[in-house]
C-alpha cells in the first residue's frame, strides 16, 4: 500500500486515478458476438458456450428438474441464511415506493404522476471465480416487488454445464424461472436481440467483467437501457484514532478480494493509525484463500494521511468512492457523515462493515463506481420503473392557463402550439 502523507489538492486527482479502460480494444471484440447472436440467436450462443465456457450446451434454459437438483446441494444453514437477507432486502426495497402524486397546480388543472413498473427485465450474474448469488438477491428483489412481468436471468455454465446451486435456489426463491445458461457479451447481445429462447428485454441489470461492460453500454445504442455504467469495484475507509485497525484491515480486504482491479482506499487521520491498519493487512492478507488476488489489488491502492477533517471530507467527495466506511470518534460522526455528498454507499461506525451491505442488511450492492456515484444512485426499486405523467385540463382550467401557454408559444415562435389553445378558448367563448 502506498503512503501519501497529506498531498496537496493539485495532486489528488492523480493519486485517486483509477485504472483506464480500453473501450475501443474490446469494442472491437464485442461487436461481433453481438452481430452473430442477432443473426443466429440460440445456434450462436451454444456456439460461444463451446468457445468460452467449454461446454457443450442442449438446452439453454434451466430446466424444473435442473431446479429441484440444485436445492438439494445447498445447505440448510445455507438457505437460512439466504432467505434471512431476503427478508430484509425486501422490507427496505419496499419502503423505498414513492406514493403516486394527483394535485391541482392551479383551479381546473391537475397533474398526476404513477410509478409504473418496466415490463421486461433482464439480470446478468457473472460467473467467473466467486458465484454471486447475493446478486440474484440485489436485482431479483427489487424487480419483483417492482412488479415486472418478465425477469430473465442470464449466467455462464461451468464446464459441465451447470449453474451453481445456490444460485439457482435464490433464483427460484424469488421466483425467477426463466434462468438461461448464457454468459458474457453474448447474454448481453440476447437480452437485448432476443433468441429462441431468450426473450428480448427493456433493461439490463448486473455486473460482468469488461466485455459485458463493453456489450451493455452498445446495448444502450440498440434501445435498451441498463442498471449504470461499470467499473472495478472499490471502497475507501475514512479511520481515525477510534477505528479498530482489525476491522479496518478487514474491510479493505474484503474489497481486494474482488479482483485485481479492485479499488481499495485508506484515509487515516494520523500516520499512526496508518499504520496500525497496514500492519493488520499484511498480516490477515496471508490467511485469505483469495491472497493472490487480495495482494495485487493491495499494490494498487493508496493510504492517505489527512489530519485535516475538512480535507479528508474533500478528498472523499473528490473520489466519490462506491462505499465509503465511515469510523471516527462518536462525537465527530454526525458531521462527516453528512458531508458526505459523493458515495454509493454508507457504512458508519466500527461495527458496520461493507460485507453487511453487500449480503443481508437490507441495501443494495448494486452500486454505481468509477466516479458516477457523483451522478448516479445504486439499483433501487426505483430501478424498475419508470414515473409517468398525467394531465387532465377542465374548460375552467384551460380558461385560466390558456393566455399564459399562448403567450409563451409566440414568442417561442410556435404558432401551431398557440393555435391549440387558442381553439379551445374561441370554443368556449361561443359555447358559453
Ligand atoms: N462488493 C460487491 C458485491 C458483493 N460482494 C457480492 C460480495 N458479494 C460490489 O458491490
Ligand atoms: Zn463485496
Amino acid at each position: 500500500m502506498k503512503i501519501l502523507i497529506n498531498p496537496i489538492k493539485a495532486d489528488w486527482k492523480s493519486a485517486l486515478a483509477r485504472p483506464v479502460q480500453k473501450t475501443k480494444d474490446i469494442e472491437k471484440i464485442v461487436k461481433p458476438i453481438l452481430r452473430k447472436v442477432k443473426r443466429q440467436g440460440d445456434k450462436a450462443l451454444k456456439k460461444f458456450a463451446l468457445e468460452y465456457d467449454h461446454v457443450a450446451i442442449k438446452e439453454l434454459l434451466v430446466s424444473r428438474e435442473e431446479i429441484a437438483a440444485a436445492k438439494l446441494l445447498v445447505s440448510k444453514e445455507l438457505k437460512s441464511a439466504i432467505i434471512l437477507a431476503k427478508e430484509n432486502i425486501e422490507k427496505f426495497h419496499n419502503a423505498q415506493r414513492s406514493p403516486d402524486i394527483s394535485m391541482e397546480t392551479m383551479d381546473g388543472v391537475t397533474c398526476m404522476r404513477k410509478s409504473v413498473a418496466i415490463q421486461k427485465v433482464g439480470l446478468y450474474i457473472p460467473g467467473g471465480t466467486a458465484p454471486l448469488f447475493s446478486t440474484v438477491l440485489m436485482l431479483g428483489v427489487p424487480a419483483n416487488l417492482a412488479g415486472c412481468e418478465e425477469i430473465v436471468l442470464c449466467t455462464p455454465p461451468n464446464k459441465e454445464g451447470n449453474i451453481h446451486p445456490a444460485i439457482l435456489f435464490t433464483a427460484d426463491l424469488i421466483g425467477i424461472d426463466k434462468i438461461i445458461k448464457v454468459g458474457g457479451a453474448q447474454a448481453i447481445a440476447a437480452m437485448t436481440y432476443g433468441t429462441e429462447t431468450v426473450p428480448a428485454v427493456d433493461k439490463i441489470f448486473g455486473p460482468g467483467n469488461q466485455y459485458v461492460t463493453a456489450a451493455k453500454q452498445l446495448a444502450v445504442k440498440k434501445g435498451v437501457s441498463i442498471d449504470m455504467p461499470a467499473g472495478p469495484s472499490e471502497v475507501l475507509v475514512y479511520a481515525d484514532q477510534s477505528a479498530i485497525p482489525a476491522f479496518v484491515a478487514a474491510d479493505l480486504l474484503s474489497q481486494a478480494e474482488h479482483g485485481v482491479d479492485s479499488q481499495v482506499i485508506l484515509v487515516a487521520s494520523s500516520e499512526k493509525v496508518a499504520q496500525k491498519i497496514i500492519k493488520e493487512v499484511e498480516i490477515q492478507v496471508e490467511n485469505l484463500s483469495r491472497k493472490e488476488i487480495a495482494k495485487k489489488a493491495l499494490d494498487n491502492s493508496v493510504a492517505f494521511i489527512m489530519p485535516n477533517q475538512d480535507k479528508a471530507i474533500d478528498l472523499i467527495n473528490a473520489y466519490a468512492p462506491e462505499h465509503l466506511i465511515i469510523c471516527v470518534e462518536e462525537h465527530d460522526e454526525e458531521e462527516v457523515v453528512n458531508r458526505i455528498i459523493n458515495a454509493g454507499s454508507v457504512f458508519i461506525g466500527n461495527f458496520t462493515p461493507e460485507s453487511a451491505g453487500d449480503y443481508a442488511s437490507g441495501t443494495n450492492h448494486t452500486l454505481p463506481t468509477y466516479g458516477y456515484a457523483k451522478s448516479y444512485s445504486g439499483v433501487s426499486l426505483d430501478s424498475f420503473t419508470k414515473k409517468i405523467t398525467y394531465q387532465k385540463i377542465s374548460a375552467k382550467g384551460i380558461q385560466n392557463l390558456g393566455p399564459t401557454i399562448e403567450i409563451m408559444a409566440e414568442n417561442e415562435l410556435l404558432e401551431a402550439h398557440k393555435n391549440a389553445v387558442t381553439l379551445r378558448l374561441n370554443f368556449l367563448k361561443e359555447n358559453q
